[in-house]
């Protein structure tokens, strides 16, 4: 059995990627979770009792060093962090600590006590930022306006660093956004899933969004917990983009959602007096707030796979529509309750 270490398994992706590693039937899963004051471990239901679960975190040196020393693990993939781009605005200092330095932690510590592990990083599109090409790829360079992203820079080129200098396999999954059935409420797909189940529901009255013009290249998750497996499972370690190369705003994302609970959403009005009416009750549904603007927005992006397919083999088996669909008929099955 392949020994593998996750660092943010409570995560969307964690837990997708716990799931998909133990349908391989040849890995001893271990994970990371940290103490919290209410339940972090919902995604891991289905297989709470075949996965070993340890207290830790990134940010906590003395801790990742020694989870890395008694389990010496095949495979580690750094996944924990601060994810949420408007938050760490909110939070700088701590989204550098676990977004920057929590990596630094765990490339220390296996190349001290295991320096042939091979090491996923969750690098981002979020490193593109104000984009300076259209679409973008490996050799894009990058742009990143947020406190996430640049703290996501520095995670990126210590592990190149780290790759080069010590000839360590590490990775970077330079990845655009990819959303699921268990995506966190607070981000903007699942926000607009879940709230449009309970307006149909009588449970909410009104959604509200910041910049509903914003685009996005998303992709699902589960398809992208592959990619990152993949990388691994190369001779020699490299950064790769994995995206769907099509991207959509938030208004398309409502207006392909809103059916699925028999809504048609028309617009009204400009700017932050704008509203998301449905055409059959008159009602709105969508308000714009200035509360969920950003100091500075990542208007859009558009990423190309090419090389994760050329060499990985790669592709995004789940595009736009399907997503909307998957996450919708999951949203209305649970009445759109957070996971
Ligand atoms: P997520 O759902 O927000 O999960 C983040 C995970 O990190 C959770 O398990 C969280 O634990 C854990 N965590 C946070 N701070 C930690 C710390 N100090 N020490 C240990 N664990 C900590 O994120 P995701 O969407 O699955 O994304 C996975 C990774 O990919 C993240 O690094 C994210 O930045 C990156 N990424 C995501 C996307 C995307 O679109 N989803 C795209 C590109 C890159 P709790 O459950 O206890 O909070
Ligand atoms: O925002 C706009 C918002 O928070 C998407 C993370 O996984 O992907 C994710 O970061 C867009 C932005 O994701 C609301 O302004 C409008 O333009 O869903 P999001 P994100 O910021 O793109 C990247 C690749 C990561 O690496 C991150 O970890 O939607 N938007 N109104 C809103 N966004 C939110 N959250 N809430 C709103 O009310």
């Amino acid at each position: 059995m392949k020994k593998v270490l996750i660092f943010g398994i409570t995560g969307m992706d964690g837990a997708n990627l716990a799931e998909f590693l133990l349908n391989k039937g040849d890995y001893e899963i271990w994970g990371v979770i940290r103490r919290s004051s209410s339940f972090n471990t919902g995604r891991l239901t289905n297989f709470f009792d075949n996965i070993n679960l340890v207290y830790g975190d990134v940010t906590d040196s003395l801790n990742v060093d020694s989870l890395i020393y008694d389990i010496k693990p095949d495979e580690v993939y750094m996944l924990a962090a601060q994810s949420h781009v408007k938050i760490s605005f909110n939070l700088p200092l701590y989204t550098a600590q676990v977004d920057s330095l929590g990596i630094l932690n765990i490339l220390e510590g296996c190349r001290k006590h295991c320096p042939n592990t091979k090491i996923y990083n969750a690098s981002t599109s979020e490193l593109f930022g104000d984009v300076l090409e259209i679409p973008q790829t490996e050799l894009t360079k990058f742009n990143p306006i947020s406190p996430y992203g640049i703290s996501k820079q520095f995670a990126f080129y210590i592990c190149k660093n780290y790759r080069e200098s010590y000839n360590m396999f590490i990775c970077n999954g330079i990845l655009f956004n990819h959303e699921g059935e268990t995506r966190g409420s607070t981000f903007v797909t699942k926000k607009i899933t879940e709230a449009l189940v309970k307006i149909k529901n009588g449970e909410q009255e009104i959604l509200k969004l910041g910049n509903v013009n914003a685009k996005r290249d998303w992709g699902y998750s589960k398809c992208y917990i592959e990619g990152m497996w993949l990388m691994l499972q190369q001779d020699t370690p490299d950064d790769y983009v994995l995206a769907t190369g099509e991207n959509h705003s938030i208004r398309e994302f409502i207006e392909e959602a809103a059916p699925y609970v028999g809504m048609d959403i028309i617009w009204q009005g400009e700017g932050i007096n704008e509203k998301g009416i449905d055409k059959n009750t008159g009602n709105i549904i969508i308000d714009v707030d200035l509360k969920y603007f950003r100091p500075s927005e990542v208007n859009e992006l558009l990423g190309d796979y090419t090389k994760a397919k050329t060499i990985l083999g790669w592709e995004p088996k789940v595009k736009f529509k399907e997503i909307v669909k998957i996450m919708m008929e999951h949203d209305i099955k649970t009445g759109g309750k957070s996971n």
